[in-house]
């Protein structure tokens, strides 16, 4: 067997609504890899969605378990950083990134902050601009368009926007830094949703979409980015993962939207894991979902 691959997942834990660290975990573990987590703060739920959540921030526990994880000797295969408690984490989080990085760690950076047009409620503008710092570390960003356009200073353009705009925006934001981009929530046609992706090194940019589902899915960027994250490290191209990670958060929302769940406490991801697994080929047996199942 080769060695198992360790990824390192920096989110939030949120305790209520499928996101983040709950949503990251599961996946990466289930697309086997030895996942460590490194929560950046605590919160009774995530903010989209209830009112008079808690919210314990962990920024000053970040120094002492990287310095602890360093005395380790750890490698990892991939560093992977969401949602950030405070502002000050993203030197702490650059500053983990140069500690572990080496030659063969993918470290991925989904720029977490907005939706929608909108901040997360807890996140400034400061926040936004302190960001493009951490995505300069990274070798593959994953915004989606409301967070590019604060990543690039510019004004959410909703969704009437070309192509020509897309791929002018995938090559300004590989431009903070990171040699690839992958930009989320792309959408030319109705009834179709996707992604779109950048090499910077060969110059490609390619699109992957699946079904549009109407309306608003909570956590989706973090199934996105998981599973998106997942395949890269099953070797699959960046074109491919995308494709993968297009498919499989469509598959999630259409689980979820069929059991006519509520959509604040998250897609219901873990009934879509075997298709992932499917997809990712790691299984070769037949795997259907059984949406009765629900
Ligand atoms: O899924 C993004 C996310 C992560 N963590 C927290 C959030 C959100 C989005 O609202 O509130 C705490």
């Amino acid at each position: 067997m080769n060695k198992q691959k360790r990824v390192a997942a920096i989110h939030d834990i949120s305790c209520v609504g499928r996101c983040s660290l709950t949503v990251a975990l599961p996946i990466l573990s289930a697309a086997g890899f030895d996942t460590s987590v490194l929560p950046t703060a605590i919160l009774s739920t995530h903010t989209g969605g209830f009112e008079g959540f808690t919210y314990r921030d962990l920024t000053e526990d970040i120094k002492p378990i990287s310095d602890h994880w360093q005395s380790l000797n750890l490698h990892f295969d991939a560093l992977y950083s969401g949602f950030l408690g405070s502002f000050e984490q993203i030197d702490l989080v650059a500053d983990l990134f140069d500690t572990f990085r080496s030659n063969d760690t993918l470290v991925m950076v989904d720029p977490v902050m907005a939706d929608n047009g909108v901040l997360y409620s807890i996140y400034s503008p400061e926040m936004a601009k302190g960001m493009t710092k951490l995505c300069a570390k990274a070798d593959i960003i994953v915004p989606n368009l409301t967070e590019a356009a604060f990543l690039l200073d510019e004004d959410y353009v909703g969704e009437n926007y070309s192509q020509q705009y897309i791929e002018t925006t995938l090559k300004k934001l590989s431009s903070l830094g990171s040699k690839m981009v992958v930009l989320s929530g792309v959408s030319f046609e109705r009834d179709k949703l996707g992604a779109a992706a950048f090499n910077s090194e060969t110059g490609k940019i390619s699109y992957a979409f699946n079904d549009k589902i109407d309306g608003y899915f909570h956590g989706t960027g973090d199934v996105f980015g998981s599973a998106l994250l997942s395949a890269l490290l099953n070797n699959f191209s960046l074109e491919e993962a995308t494709q993968i990670a297009v498919d499989y958060t469509h598959m999630c929302i259409s689980l979820t939207q069929k059991a006519e769940l509520e959509k604040r406490y998250g897609v219901c991801f873990e009934k879509a894991i075997p298709y992932l697994i499917k997809k990712l080929g790691l299984y070769n047996d037949q795997v259907t979902i059984k949406s009765e199942i629900l």
